[in-house]
């Protein structure tokens, strides 16, 4: 019997790779050239996607069209907004992804790169590093964690497991968010300015997408004020970066600390040239352990789909009504 058919929009890691190739006929975008071709050939055969933000491939609406027996997209990540929804939603395409197994992850990652922000990590490594430290005594001091009110956009799984972490740091906190959330004892705002006016760190942990696009612009950056310091775990879209990189320049904010960017992996150079913010290449779950369960989650998706089981984890945006 032929194997059903997936179309895989990218490089995927190798506990993946093997299983998928083993129970299915794998198409890979990263290893073809002629797309329109794909499409023509394999399109209304393919009823499985595999994705992933790290593919930087969106999956478009016009690609789903291409796919008339497409069943499953199953999304490698928390976070699904490089996959257009509406027109999953529209054909009747279950979307899976990977949420909780990263949460403590991302949350750990999260702390370090405020704390990291903070206390300039990046520039105390650098003066130990040139010599200075030898040469010319102690680093010169920085922000503190200690005086800080941290502002949480999003207060959602991840969200929490970053509160927790700094309840145990004795970090005040409120959150930004839909609707105010009643097991959650913090101030809820659900005016951005306002709560950036009351706090002086602002955490971004909420999903990417048209609904949140730029959230964090020129208004939110003015109302956090010169102490301010944005951290964005989330999506680069979330920020407004023109916005964001006027005020660091202006230094009208202290710092920001950031994992994700709106073009990624080629981000604004703009960025680089900026001696006020903490840049990492999106490593928030990127930890050997949570990504070999966020890969079996993506595989076991798809092979429940194979076996018409119910899939593990469909997004909220598409639960499961059958095969
Ligand atoms: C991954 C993420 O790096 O889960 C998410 O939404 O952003 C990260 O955990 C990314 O999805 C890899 O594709």
């Amino acid at each position: 019997m032929s194997k059903p058919i997936v179309l895989s929009t990218g490089w995927m890691m190798p506990l993946v790779t093997r299983q998928i190739e083993e129970a299915f006929e794998v198409h890979w975008l990263n290893k073809i050239s002629d797309w329109d071709r794909l499409f023509a050939e394999v399109g209304p055969r393919i009823e499985g996607v595999c994705t992933g933000a790290l593919t930087n491939v969106a999956t478009t609406a016009d690609m789903i069209k291409r796919m008339p027996n497409l069943k499953i997209i199953s999304n490698y990540g928390v976070g699904y907004d490089s996959i257009d929804v509406p027109a999953a939603k529209a054909q009747g395409v279950v979307i899976t992804h990977t949420p909780e197994v990263l949460n403590e992850e991302v949350a750990d990652m999260a702390v370090g790169l405020l704390i990291a922000t903070v206390r300039e990590f990046n520039h105390a490594e650098a003066y130990l590093r040139s010599g200075d430290w030898a040469k010319n005594g102690e680093f010169r001091y920085t922000a503190s964690l200690r005086d800080r009110h941290v502002g949480m956009i999003g207060f959602g799984r991840i969200g929490k497991a970053i509160g927790k972490r700094l309840e145990g740091f004795g970090v005040p906190l409120s959150y930004f968010g839909r609707k105010k959330q009643a097991d959650v004892p913090y101030p809820f705002y659900d005016d951005l300015v306002a709560m950036a006016r009351d706090v002086d760190t602002l955490i971004a942990i909420l999903p990417g997408g048209p609904a949140t696009q730029g959230l964090i612009n020129k208004p939110v950056l003015e109302a956090l004020g010169s102490r301010g310091i944005v951290i964005n775990v989330a999506r680069g879209s979330v920020v407004n970066e023109a916005d964001l990189i006027e005020a660091l320049k202006k230094r009208t904010i202290h710092s920001a600390g950031l994992d994700v960017y709106v073009n990624e992996p080629k981000i604004d150079p703009a960025f680089l040239e900026l001696d006020n913010v903490t840049l990492l290449p999106h490593v928030g779950s990127g930890s050997q352990f949570t990504r070999d369960k966020m890969g079996q989650l993506v595989v076991d998706n798809l092979l429940a789909y194979k076996e018409r089981r119910a899939p593990l984890t469909p997004t909220p945006d598409t639960p499961f009504k059958g095969w």
